[in-house]
């Protein structure tokens, strides 16, 4: 058994994250997580909240909160939402956390011991009012482009332009609104990332077997006009990891802290840490996940994320990693994933367009978003939510599909032999036919999960519940039971042994109506299938079971309409 350690891009803290972000990160590795626990294998699934930058002290302040307070009332948020989708994680931690500190000024120490950081002198603007350097955003103006009086220092919003502050007419401080700014020299810190363009090139190409959307994004960064460029790992902010090297000072780096982007992907390992403390283990616990010379060595290390992470993924953060001179773990396999639209345009936190997650939980259990959203996941290209595919995908798939088969086995068994599996001879060709199809369906469907392609492995699934229904509507145990009832109960027999099986092979999917489908079998036999025809027969004769309640119910055309207007606008 392998040892699988899955880490999501960690979700920005500033306000509850939409459909789009949960199906291009958090949502796959938890498909993943949960096959490759079933599976048998010591998996480790990480996630956590990224909560430093300036969109989190916007947000705080928009809050008319203390932004540490901010961050922990939203980590109770979004840990809330994410137990409600069933992600089933580790450890849900903060990049604010102390580990993620000690971490990140490790890491930047060791990068400036190895030669790997330059200091740079930049010309910055100064906010006397506020007694600090204010980053672009925090700079507002009139946009000498379009003449809007609420441009950011980064970006006109009306008219899209990207700006410097100095670009702007009649600058302001955001915070303050003062407008005695100045221009004043400061120093901050660079990634010589450039210096590490060759090792990270020939790791690249090392990965034949990425996602092409995965080294595509990494080589256009590496190679497009000037190739590599050095980054800013500085910023001048008061929240987030301040500059240190280690544990000494950093001179000329007082007042200043890490880039968000710095140390973000550093919390993945942090988290590991986090994880131990919160479970009373010592630090060799997590550092065998994540340390080759600690264990780590046999680990597979696989990584989600949306495709405008990759550059990050690929190139930042391995240089952080390769650049320290230390043993820690480089990721093995990368799936990134294109952007999810929503009704015919783009999904928008800050426009509030879409389905968010505590909406989509308010009117829908888990499972029914989960399984359209996977199964409809933008793998190869960007894919788009409409409510009538949502719709016709929940109906059939869930409710016509695997809902009917379950009602209409056990509900006839029920009636004809009662809650018990019955006794019976001969099931005949036609079973034998399926077992066949099943044995061929279930290999192919393990093949595309382990090579990470969720639609390949939806669809599957999907087949792999219409081959009993097909089953069900051919043998016809109802017609047969008239002449033959001892065949008709080894074809329900088969039949509820079919559901165990279901339950089995759909939990890294719809983890609740796979547990209450075990439930109404009366078992906890959580057995992967090995051959099909021994997996069924699992539960013998005389066995007791239960009809379950409608496991999924069918979205009506008045609630579809009721929805598609509901989450039409903006969200307040
Ligand atoms: N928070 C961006 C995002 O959620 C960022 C990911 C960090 S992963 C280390 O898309
Ligand atoms: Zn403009």
């Amino acid at each position: 058994m392998a040892r699988i350690l899955i880490t999501s891009a960690i979700p920005y803290i500033n306000g509850i994250k939409h459909l789009g972000n949960l199906v291009g990160s958090q949502l796959p590795a938890d498909l993943f997580a949960r096959y490759f626990r079933a599976r048998g294998h010591e998996v480790m699934f990480l996630c956590a909240t990224d909560e430093h930058g300036t969109p989190a002290e916007l947000a705080a302040a928009k809050a008319g909160k203390p932004v540490a307070e901010y961050c922990a009332e939203m980590w109770a948020v979004q840990k809330d939402l994410s137990d409600g989708f069933r992600l089933s994680f580790d450890h849900f931690g903060r990049s604010s956390s102390p580990q993620n500190h000690a971490l990140t000024q490790h890491f930047a120490g060791r990068l400036a011991e190895a030669g790997l950081i330059r200091e740079v002198s930049e010309r910055q603007v100064y906010s006397n009012a506020d007694g600090r350097f204010l980053p672009d955003r925090y700079i507002e103006g009139t946009c000498p482009n379009c003449g809007y009086e609420r441009a950011r220092g980064d970006q006109c919003e009306n008219c899209t332009k990207q700006l410097d502050p100095t670009d702007l007419i009649n600058p302001r401080s955001a915070i303050s609104g003062s407008t005695d700014l100045e221009v004043r020299e400061t120093k901050h810190l660079y990634l010589r990332q450039s210096a590490m363009k060759d090792k990270l090139d020939a790791w690249i190409d090392s990965k034949k077997d990425w996602p092409v959307l995965t080294t595509s994004i990494a080589k256009k960064w590496l190679h497009d006009g000037d190739g590599l460029q050095d980054r800013g790992i500085t910023r001048d902010l008061d929240w987030g990891v301040p500059v240190k090297k280690g544990d000494e000072d950093w001179p000329g780096m007082e007042g200043k802290v890490f880039y968000v982007w710095f140390d973000a992907p550093i919390e993945y390992i942090a988290c590991a840490a986090e994880w131990a403390e919160a479970h009373g283990k010592d630090d060799a616990a997590w550092r065998r996940w994540w340390r080759t010379d600690e264990g780590a060595e046999d680990v597979r290390y696989i990584q989600f994320m949306g495709k405008d992470n990759v550059p990050f993924h690929t190139l930042s953060f391995p240089a952080t990693i390769m650049g320290s001179g230390e043993p820690w773990k480089l990721v093995d396999y990368i799936k990134s994933f294109n952007y999810l639209n929503y009704d015919g345009g783009q999904f928008s936190t800050s426009q509030g367009r879409g389905v968010f997650m505590d909406q989509a939980l308010s009117i829908l259990p888990a499972d029914y978003w989960r399984w359209w959203l996977l199964s409809h996941a933008p793998e190869n290209s960007d894919s788009e939510f409409t409510w009538e595919n949502f719709q016709t995908s929940v109906n059939k798939d869930l409710a016509d599909v695997l809902g009917n088969f379950v009602s209409r086995v056990t509900k006839f068994c029920r009636s004809k032999f009662g809650e018990a599996v019955p006794e019976g001879g001969e099931t005949g060709e036609r079973a034998e036919a399926l077992i066949n199809e099943l044995e061929t369906r279930v290999r192919a469907y393990e093949g595309h999960m382990e090579a990470m392609e969720v639609r390949k492995a939806a669809a599957e699934l999907r087949a792999i519940w219409a081959a009993g229904n097909e089953y069900l509507q051919s043998a016809a145990p109802w017609t047969v039971f008239k002449e033959d009832p001892d065949k008709a109960a080894a074809q329900i027999r088969l039949a509820l042994n079919l559901i165990r099986v279901y339950a089995v092979l759909s939990a890294p999917f719809i983890p609740d109506a796979s547990a209450k489908l075990m439930a109404a079998m009366n078992t906890d036999d959580w057995t992967w299938p090995g051959p099909v025809a021994e997996a069924l027969q699992i539960l013998p004769s005389g066995h007791a079971f239960t009809v379950p309640e409608v496991t999924f119910k069918k979205i009506a055309d008045e609630e579809r309409e009721e929805w598609a207007k509901r989450f039409a606008g903006t969200r307040d």
